[in-house]
C-alpha cells in the first residue's frame, strides 16, 4: 500500500467488512504513521455508490477469458443434447489438453472455463453420482477425466481454471423435482473439491423444457425463481471456494449482457438493481446495467468464436476473423465488461488450427497496439487536484498501476487533462479506467485534440468503469489531447489513461 493508505484502508477494510471498531482502530494507526511528514492531509474521495468486492476486482482484471464447449454434443453434431445419449459417443481421438490451454494462452486469455456438465447431463468427470459420465465412455477405456486433465493444464501453463455446471439437466430422472436439488449438490461439491482452486462458477440460466429425463421423454417446467434454491448453493461455493466469482443472470458477482454475440450496452454500468432477479429470469437492463443501482454487478459478454457453442465440422469456414474478433473486444472489454470467448474442441479433442490462429492474430494485434502508451511520456496537467500532487495528481493515471488514481477535490466534477506529447504523436485508441474501489463516478467524457490553435472534440462518451476504449475510425496526428470528465455526480477518480496506436493496415473489417 502506497502513501494514500487511509483512503485504501478505509476501502480495504469496508471490502473486507472488518468490525467498526477494529477498522477504526487500523485507520487511526494508519493516520498517526502518516502525520509527521504531513501526506494524507486530505482524504481520499468517499465512495461513491455501490463498490466492487476484493473477489469482484480480481476478476475484472482478468478481463479476457474463455469457454471451453465439450461434451457428447461435439460427437453426435448437436447444440443442445436431448439426455439419452450413449455416453459411448464421447471419444476424441486425440485429447490434448495442453494443446487447448496453449491456444487459449497464445490467445491471450487469463483463464478457460470448461462445460464439464451441459444441459444433456453428461459428465466429463467420472462423479460417482451417475453413470452418465466418462466413465462409461469408449475414451481411455472409461479411465478418463477431461475436468482433472484441463485444470492441470491451466495450472501448468499458468492460466486460471473455471467449471461451467449446467443446472438444467435433461438425462437425470429427477429433474424437475426437489431430490434433483441434492444431485446437482453433490456434484458441484465434487467439482468444487477435487480440482483446485476455480476463478469461477458459471451458472447458466438456460432451464426446463422437454427432455429424456430418465426414460420418462417428457416435457418438466420449473420455477426458476423458488426451483434452485439459489442462495444455499452460493453458500457452498463461498465456503468451498471463496476466491471464485459466480456468473449468473443475477449474479451474485458478476453479470450476463443479455445477449451472445460479445457486445455489452453503450454505456455498461457496473450496476444493477437487484430487487426481484433471479438467475434465469429477466434480461432487461443488463446490457446496459442500471445507474446507480443497488449493487456492484458488472458484465460479462460470452461469444463464441463460431455460430454455435460446441465444434461442427460444417462451421470450419465461419470461424471468426481477427478483424471481427477485434471488433467483439473492443465492445466488451472496451466497455468495461470481461469478455468470455468459447474456443470449442473438435472431435479430436484439439482446438483447431483456424480458430486458434485467428485468435492469435487478435491477441498479436492487441500486443502490439498496447505496447506503447504514448501517455507514459507526455506532459500532464490537470485543471484540479485534490491534496498533495504525489498522491491525487494526473501522473498517477500514467503510472500503470490501477491502484493510484488522479482525483479532484470533492466539489469539482468536470474536470480537464492536458496530455501534452512536446511533438506530434499519432494515435488511434484512447484507454481509461477509473479506480473501481471508490465506485464508478464518471457518467460523461469528451475527448479533444489540439488543432488550429483550438481545442476539437474527437470522441465522447458515457461509462468508463474497469475499461473504456475508443477506438477512432482514423488515425489522428496532434501534439496535445485533453480528456474532459463532462458528467459526474462526484468528483471523478480516474486510475488510467493510456493514447495507443494500432498497427498500420489492421482491419475493422
Ligand atoms: C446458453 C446455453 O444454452 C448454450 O448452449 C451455451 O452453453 C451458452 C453459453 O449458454 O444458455
Amino acid at each position: 500500500m502506497d502513501s494514500h493508505c487511509p483512503g485504501n484502508c478505509a476501502i480495504f477494510l469496508h471490502v473486507m467488512k472488518i468490525p467498526k471498531f477494529a477498522a477504526g482502530a487500523v485507520l487511526l494507526l494508519c493516520w498517526v504513521a502518516l502525520l509527521p511528514t504531513g501526506v494524507g492531509a486530505v482524504p481520499p474521495p468517499a465512495p461513491y455508490g455501490p463498490v466492487p468486492t476484493e473477489r469482484q476486482l480480481q476478476w475484472q482484471e482478468m478481463e479476457f477469458y474463455g469457454f471451453l464447449h465439450f461434451t457428447v454434443n461435439t460427437f453426435t453434431d448437436k447444440e443442445w443434447g436431448y439426455g439419452d445419449e450413449d455416453p459411448k459417443v464421447f471419444n476424441p481421438t486425440e485429447f490434448d489438453a495442453d494443446q487447448i490451454v496453449r491456444a487459449a494462452k497464445e490467445g491471450g486469455m487469463k483463464g478457460v472455463i470448461l462445460t464439464c456438465k451441459h444441459h444433456d447431463g453428461f459428465c466429463l468427470w467420472p462423479s460417482q453420482y451417475t453413470e452418465h459420465s466418462v466413465k462409461n465412455s469408449l475414451w481411455k477405456g472409461g479411465k478418463g477425466d477431461v475436468v482433472k486433465e484441463v485444470s492441470e493444464a491451466c495450472r501448468r501453463h499458468g492460466l486460471k481454471f473455471g467449471v461451467y455446471l449446467s443446472p438444467w439437466d435433461r438425462n437425470h430422472k429427477d429433474y424437475g423435482r426437489p431430490e434433483y436439488l441434492a444431485y446437482y449438490r453433490n456434484q458441484l461439491r465434487e467439482l468444487l473439491t477435487n480440482y483446485g482452486e476455480l476463478f469461477t462458477v458459471w451458472f447458466d440460466g438456460a432451464n426446463g423444457g422437454d427432455g429424456f429425463y430418465g426414460g420418462a421423454r417428457e416435457m418438466r417446467k420449473i420455477d426458476n425463481r423458488t426451483y434452485y434454491d439459489w442462495p444455499n448453493t452460493w453458500k457452498m461455493v463461498r465456503e468451498l471456494q471463496p476466491k471464485a466469482s459466480m456468473f449468473s443472470d443475477a449474479g451474485p458477482d458478476f453479470r450476463w449482457v443479455g445477449n451472445e454475440s460479445g457486445v455489452a450496452g453503450d454505456p455498461c454500468w457496473a450496476t444493477l438493481n437487484m430487487a426481484g432477479r433471479v438467475p434465469g429470469g429477466t434480461s432487461a437492463g443488463l446490457n446496459s446495467g442500471e445507474r446507480p443501482g443497488t449493487d456492484w454487478l458488472p458484465a460479462e459478454c460470452d461469444v463464441s468464436i463460431r455460430p454455435g457453442w460446441f465444434y461442427h465440422a460444417k462451421e470450419d469456414s465461419r470461424v471468426k476473423t481477427p478483424a471481427q474478433l477485434l471488433r467483439i473486444y473492443y465492445q466488451s472489454v472496451g466497455r468495461g465488461a470481461c469478455l468470455n470467448l468459447n474456443l470449442p474442441p473438435d472431435r479430436r479433442g484439439r482446438v483447431q488450427d483456424l480458430d486458434a490462429q485467428a485468435l492469435h492474430e487478435m491477441h498479436r494485434i492487441l500486443a502490439a497496439t498496447f505496447s506503447k502508451d504514448f501517455v507514459k511520456s507526455a506532459k500532464l496537467t490537470a485543471s484540479n487536484t485534490r491534496g498533495n500532487a504525489s498522491e491525487f495528481g494526473p501522473r498517477r493515471v500514467a503510472d500503470g498501476r490501477r491502484e493510484t488514481y488522479w482525483a479532484t477535490d470533492d466539489n469539482v466534477t468536470t474536470p480537464e487533462l492536458v496530455i501534452d506529447f512536446g511533438k506530434p504523436v499519432t494515435f488511434n485508441v484512447v484507454s481509461l479506467r477509473e479506480f473501481l474501489p471508490l465506485g464508478q463516478r464518471v457518467e460523461a467524457f469528451a475527448l479533444d485534440q489540439w488543432q488550429d490553435g483550438r481545442w476539437q472534440e474527437f470522441a465522447k462518451g458515457t461509462s468508463i468503469g474497469n475499461r473504456r476504449l475508443v477506438r477512432l475510425a482514423n488515425y489522428l496526428t496532434t501534439d496535445k489531447v485533453q480528456v474532459r470528465v463532462t458528467q459526474a455526480p462526484v468528483c471523478p477518480a480516474l486510475a488510467e489513461v493510456g493514447i495507443y496506436a494500432e498497427p498500420l493496415g489492421t482491419s475493422k473489417e
